[in-house]
């Protein structure tokens, strides 16, 4: 015997057809999504008072990004480049030794992790204080160092994954590149949509994707990022350059035509703990 209740819902069953139905449940579950989404997101607050540079933090806020040359001065870059060098193999993917390292043959592209082994990138990144203040400042006291890498992508012949245009992470993602090489057009320079950590209407459809049907959400697609218009801005810049962006923001790697592009990588989330993080 079905209590009154019971009847109703049965009979809700019955009436809609399976595809309502699993629209009706995925609708339900994106909304409890949104109350997720919010709660993580209410807890992040930022503070333009704490930003050593305001210009940085604006600019971020702003374009999802900014470029700052000479970060480093030619000095340091020199010194930075002949500590990096000095690792046996590291210049074509290759090391064996006891820090963390992963080559990605098929992209052409190898991280290092920056330890006090590398004492020079150790204080450029890890012990860089400025950028620990910068990255609190946008994204709240809960905003932290996750990882340090030294990335070389080494192999014109390849394309790496990171070619089609995606966002990072539905929280918190901040990166820094500090660039050990000249990147200009040939030397794979990352293309940012400026603006796009902000103002992309299918988010909320993606971000609900990347968190419970990751891989059908993987890759990306110029297609239905084109028809959004954001300007795209390649992140050139010489040797000593630093260039911060909210990983949020649509952003895509470029194919390497020559020479080497080697970074020192940092990245900041809310969420993760330290360790060896590669892309
Ligand atoms: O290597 C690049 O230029 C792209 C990097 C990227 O997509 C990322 O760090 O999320």
């Amino acid at each position: 015997m079905l209590t009154g209740a019971r009847r109703v819902v049965s009979g809700a069953r019955r009436f809609f057809a399976p595809e309502a139905r699993a629209k009706r449940l995925l609708d339900r579950s994106m909304r409890i999504f949104d109350g997720i989404y919010a709660e993580y997101w209410r807890a992040i607050v930022p503070d333009r008072d704490l930003a050593p540079d305001k210009a940085q933090f604006d600019a971020v806020r702003r374009d999802g990004f900014c470029i700052i040359p000479n970060y480093v001065d030619a000095a340091t870059v020199a010194a930075l480049r002949a500590e990096i060098e000095a690792v046996p193999g590291f210049a074509t993917g290759r090391y064996d030794g006891p820090v963390s390292f992963r080559n990605f043959p098929h992209d052409g592209i190898c991280g290092l992790q920056i330890t006090e082994a590398l004492p020079i990138a150790h204080r450029l990144v890890v012990q860089n204080d400025e950028m620990h203040r910068l990255a609190r400042a946008l994204f709240g006291a809960e905003c932290h160092l996750t990882g340090a890498t030294v990335l070389n992508k080494y192999d014109p012949e390849r394309i790496d994954s990171s070619a089609a245009p995606h966002w990072d992470d539905w929280r918190v993602r901040l990166k820094s590149f500090l660039y050990v090489t000249d990147v200009g057009p040939d030397n794979a320079p990352t293309l940012y949509l400026r603006g796009s950590h902000e103002r992309v209407p299918w988010r909320r459809e993606k971000d609900y994707a990347s968190r419970f049907l990751p891989t059908a959400s993987a890759g990306g697609s110029w297609y239905t990022v084109e028809p959004l218009q954001f300007e795209k801005v390649s992140f050139l810049g010489a040797a000593g350059t630093l260039v911060i962006f909210d990983a949020r923001g649509l952003h895509a790697g470029t194919q390497l035509k020559s020479g080497r592009r080697i970074m020192l990588m940092s990245m900041y989330t809310t969420h993760l703990p330290y360790g060896f993080r590669p892309y």
